[in-house]
């Protein structure tokens, strides 16, 4: 009963078919657990080269972190890390409306208080209002590049400035754009550590990286960061673990090591190259239909209104297009993934056409 990615019709997915030898590699470390490190040693060094690789390319080289189970526990990290070191006993953080709903559970999970931030007519959060929003009890600022619904880039920029200005932890949730805006032509958006104010950082390999599921990334600008979130394990071969997960598979973060080596980061702006190629011609497409786009993409996402959207979506389901009916912009998403080829795009705005014309 499965879909698959082959069929270049899923467009509502932030995954996509995993590298082929993703697959190889996720079967060589099946038995692999990162949760006892000192037995999989060797696992423990591909991810430790693995986060390395993230660290530099986002511009960091010192910081550290984890391939974790995905973007939620990446976030959950950041914001555990946030509230151990800030320490307060009503703590709340500064999110934009925008932010990714893994944002709710961890403010349920930490019983933290989310404060949200108004957006532009980009979509992207207003500085002034993040500053608006910050209290005594601020534990963290978030900011998002890359959202799930628009990837729309927050001003990641202005809100390192904040959150030096007012000494607040900065976490960037880059799960989706951390591999996208790198490989962007100039000029392009800056959200990573070369921005003085950013403490961490979420990049999860299983979006964009094309790694196999369940590889998150989290990333923190200074190792020491990590104690405020160490657990010590008094038995096991590592007397320490950091992560939210114990017993965690190491072959997603052989198979993002694969991916990584295989392709390189010239392989990635590659792919990279060809997803945007695809969004801006679909938009276009999309366009010349006389459907209205939100805003213009800024990474490989794609979002637009019909006269009726919501029944737009149902329609193009109905004709085996998976697509996002997104309630809160009343908009249909897509997110133009590698499995998503040009023939794919050209086959559904057919279909979009000719379902307007009924
Ligand atoms: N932050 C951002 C910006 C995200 O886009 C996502 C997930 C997360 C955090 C949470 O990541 P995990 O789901 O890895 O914990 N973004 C996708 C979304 O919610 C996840 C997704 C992927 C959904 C594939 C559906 C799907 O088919 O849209």
């Amino acid at each position: 009963m499965d879909n698959h990615y082959d069929s270049g019709r899923i467009l509502c997915s932030m995954c996509t078919k995993p590298h082929p030898l993703a697959k190889k590699a996720y079967q060589m470390f099946f038995e692999s657990n990162l949760g006892d490190s000192g037995l999989f040693s060797g696992s423990a060094l591909l991810e430790k080269e693995v986060v390395n690789q993230l660290a530099t390319l986002l511009q960091n080289k010192n910081a550290a972190g984890f391939i974790v189970s995905g973007g939620t526990e990446a976030n959950l990290m950041a914001l555990l890390a946030a509230r151990n070191i800030t320490k307060n006993n009503q703590p709340e953080v500064v999110l934009p409306e925008s932010a990714h709903f893994s944002f709710t559970k961890i403010c349920s999970l930490m019983n933290l208080k989310p404060v949200y931030a108004r957006l532009d007519n980009t979509f992207k959060v207003i500085p002034s209002e993040v500053e608006g929003c910050i209290s005594k009890n601020t534990i963290a600022i978030v900011g998002t590049a890359g959202t799930a619904e628009l990837g729309a880039v927050d001003p990641i920029d202005k809100l390192s400035k904040i959150a030096l200005e007012h000494r607040i932890f900065l976490h960037v949730d880059a799960a989706f754009g951390g591999l996208v805006i790198p490989f962007l032509p100039e000029p392009k958006p800056i959200f990573d550590f070369s921005l003085e104010g950013v403490k961490s950082i979420t990049v999860d390999p299983h979006k964009m990286g094309m790694a196999a599921i369940p590889a998150g990334g989290i990333l923190f600008k200074d190792p020491q960061m990590l104690d405020s979130v160490r657990t010590e394990t008094p038995y096991l071969t590592d007397r320490k673990q950091y992560t939210f997960i114990g017993t965690r598979t190491g072959a997603a973060t052989a198979s993002t090591w694969a991916v990584f080596r295989t392709l390189g980061m010239e392989g990635y702006r590659e792919i990279v190259t060809e997803c945007i190629k695809n969004t801006k011609m679909l938009a276009e497409g999309i366009k010349r239909a006389s459907l209205d786009l939100l805003v213009e993409p800024t990474l490989n996402i794609v979002a637009f209104k019909g006269q009726d959207t919501n029944n737009l979506a149902e329609k193009l389901w109905e004709r085996g297009w998976f697509v996002s009916y997104i309630p809160r912009y009343d908009c249909i998403r897509i997110v133009v993934m590698p499995h998503v080829k040009r023939k794919n795009t050209a086959a559904f705005l057919k279909d979009l056409v000719e379902i307007e014309k009924l």
